[in-house]
Formats: structure tokens, sequence, C-alpha cells
């Protein structure tokens, strides 16, 4: 009578049976009788909503060492070496290389997607080929574009103009990248009108702001400000916000007052960050990371984005989001009892925020979209940086993987399941 029962599943410290017809979860209990289309033994596995990247750049993936590598490991070479191959991108090139990325993340359990799209292009044509993907991938993969001035808004010729073009087109979000115009002023300048656009256009704002050790760099302080004055607050987004890291206390202290009032929302991108400041540091070297840990002590909502996967920032990657959530919990002193699993939350709940969405998460009558991890709870689930085993989306399985078993001198050693529970 159900199209999916997953049974013994871990669900909010409980093991329960979860069945689901029509797409939606129709019953969880601790256990359900009747059949189903399909049925699936979850043996203690943890249930979870999706993972959420927050913050991604879909555009520029798969593209490492193109036309060369970035020697220097600083955004500025990255920011070089995409421009110049910027030249030879082609609808189809993006096209192909976003999607096998969405592919590699919905097989991880990633099921929305907020990336970035470089505006700084006359012609457009990364923007335009992601708003054909979003909509050709639309049945697997909710993913939402912001419009993204790499090279600048009031720097590059026509900047505004492009991150508005883009806008009409359909991306979803208005970006801006205040700490790379060329003086403060225009800096300043960028982030209104990035906030002029979001009312004009009713959109979101997610703004690479301040992404530098440069403690001087000062423009999330004019977010927020334009946050309060808009009344945008829970609309609003402050990416990477690194020189964060390296402000003076004194400074810190009063901002973070003057953010809760702002109520706004911040991506860290900890796999990124950590690699590409702290480039002009002799030792000792800073984190240049974000105060994760003392937003979230603070109440104020982080979530967390891979940025990159494979590309000019930065050579690795694979898209599963438990790695920026594992380097989290180390870059960020995060390892408290509950301070590993507020990093779960950071790719799953308060992600969902950042990105607005609606109906997210595990729950009776709600959309049946989840994921199985290869773990007994999310404390354990970053630890052994676990697998997802299975990836319901609709209330279709979309994903299935099988966990892989290792045998010393003969014998099944399950160092991966192994270990402290609780
Ligand atoms: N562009 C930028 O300005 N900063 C980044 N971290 C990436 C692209 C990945
Ligand atoms: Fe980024």
């Amino acid at each position: 009578m159900y199209d999916l029962i997953v049974r013994g599943a871990r669900l909010g410290g409980e093991t329960v049976d979860v069945a689901v017809a029509g797409g939606r979860i129709a019953r969880i209990s601790s256990r359900i009788d009747g059949t189903a289309g399909r049925e699936i033994d979850a043996g203690g596995r943890l249930l979870s909503p999706p993972y959420i990247e927050s913050h991604v750049h879909l555009d520029t993936t798969l593209t490492a060492g193109e036309p060369r590598w970035n020697e220097s490991g600083t955004l500025f070479e990255g920011i070089r070496i995409w421009s110049e191959r910027k030249g030879s991108v082609t609808r189809e090139d993006v096209m192909e290389r976003a999607t096998q990325l969405l592919r590699w993340q919905a097989a991880q359990g990633v099921l929305h997607v907020r990336t970035h799209a470089d505006v700084t292009d006359p012609e457009l044509v990364g923007l335009q080929a992601l708003l054909e993907v979003r909509e050709k991938v639309r049945d697997w993969i909710d993913v939402q574009i912001v419009a993204f001035p790499q090279e600048g808004m009031i720097s590059y010729p026509r900047g505004t103009e492009l991150v508005e073009e883009a806008l009409r087109l359909g991306a979803d979000v208005v970006g801006g990248i205040p700490h790379y115009e060329h003086t403060r002023e225009m800096g300043v300048e960028s982030v209104k009108e990035t906030f002029r656009l979001a009312e004009k256009y009713d959109r979101p704002v997610d703004i690479h702001c301040d992404e530098t050790d440069d403690p001087h760099s000062r423009f999330l302080e004019v977010m927020a400000a334009e946050a309060i004055r808009t009344g945008m607050g829970e609309r609003v987004t402050a990416s990477h916000t690194t020189a964060f890291g390296s402000y003076d206390n004194a400074y810190a202290f009063k901002l973070m007052g003057f953010l809760a009032k702002a109520d706004i929302n911040f991506v860290a991108n900890p796999l990124v960050n950590i690699t590409l400041q702290g480039r002009y540091d002799a030792y000792p070297k800073r984190r240049g990371i974000t105060r994760v840990k003392e937003l979230w002590q603070n109440g104020l909502n982080v979530s967390l984005g891979y940025d990159d996967v494979m590309d000019p920032w930065y050579p690795l990657g694979t898209g599963g989001m438990l790695q920026p959530a594992h380097m989290t919990v180390h870059a960020c002193h995060m390892t408290g009892r509950r301070e590993v699993v507020a990093c779960y939350e950071m790719v799953t709940t308060n992600a969902a925020r950042t990105l607005g969405l609606e109906g997210y998460g595990v729950a009776e009558g709600g959309g049946a979209d989840f994921v199985l991890v290869d773990a007994p709870n999310e404390w354990d689930a970053i630890r052994r940086l676990a697998s997802v085993v299975l990836v319901v989306k609709g209330g279709e399985v979309i994903s299935e993987t099988r966990p892989p078993e290792t045998r010393l001198m003969g014998e099944v050693v399950d160092f991966r399941r192994e270990g402290r529970e609780g």
C-alpha cells in the first residue's frame, strides 16, 4: 500500500520505519505494518534530510589546470586564470562540466545547490548555460543561480548592467564582490547597488564579502546596514567574510552585536578559505576563515559551501558536503560534543535557511526527499566522512551506493563503522 518503506533507520535519536507514498512521507513510526513496492533495510543508519550546497561555482568547476595551474594558491591568481579561461568558454563546455558536478553531488545526497555564475562577460555565456542547466536538472536537483560579478560591479565595464541583465534573464539571487572593487568607495557603492537591484527585482542577496586577510576590509558592516535599512535580513547572505577572522577584537565584538540585529546569513567555505587565505603571511600564518564558532554561539545562521571543485581556486574536491563540515570542525575549533553536530547542521538545516527553502526536513506529510548515511548519527557521520548509501528524491530512489568492505588477514575489519557510538 506504500511506494517505499525504509525500515530501521535512525532519526532524531530513535529507530523508525519511514513509509513513502505519492512522493510524500506518509508515515514515520517505530513499526509500520503494511507492504510497499520496495522495502529497504536501513540497518540502523542515519536518515537525514538531503545535504545542501550553499555556495559553489558551477561555471568554473572542473577546469583546474586550464590554461595553467594556480601555483601561488592565491585568490587573485585564481581570478586571473579564470579570466583567461573565460575567453574559451562555450555554452556546451559550461553545461557539461556543471552537469557533471551536479551528478556527483546528487550521488552524494546533495539535492539543493546555490551556485554563483560569473556575469563579468559581455555575452553572459556561463550564466545562460547555467540557466539552461537549472531547468534540465530540475527533476532531480534544485539549483539557485547567483548573478556574480567576479571582476567587479563598478570596476568592470558595464558591470552593474550585466548583473541586472542576468536578473532579467532569470538569475535567482543578486551577487557582488566589494573587496575586489578598485577603491573602498566603489566597494561601498557596489553593496548599495546589489541591494538596489535586490529590491527592484525582489530577489535575495548573496555577496562575496571581505574575502581577504586584510583587516581593513569592512564591507560586512555595509551589508548589515543595508540589511537593516531594507528589512531584508533573512534574505541576505554574506559569503566568505574571511577578514572577520583578522579583525581586532574591539571591532569584531562591536560588529557582532550589529550583525545579530541585521539577522543575516553567513556562508563559510572552509576548504577554500583555509587554502586561499594566509598566503601573504610569514609564520605564524592565519587560518583565513570567518568566525564560524562565535557567529554560531551568537545565534547567527551559518552554513557551509565547497566553493570550488577542481578549478583555478582549488584543485581538489568531490562535492560531498561532509568534507567542508569536517574541515570546519578542525579549522574553527568546533570539536565540542555539540559543536560537531552543529557543523552537520551547517550543511543541512542551516543551509536550508540560507537558501530560503520551504518544507525542508523529514516529517510526516512532507516531501519524500531524504538520504541514508552510513553512520548511526550526525556526529559519527562527520567523524567517518560517511558515505550516503541511498538518496530518495520526490519518493523515488535516485542513487544507491554499496558501502566498501575491508578484510584484514581474512577477517572483516569495519573501521569505518566501529568506534564509540552515542
Ligand atoms: N571567485 C572569488 O572571488 N572567490 C572565490 N573563492 C572563488 C571564485 C572560488
Ligand atoms: Fe565563491
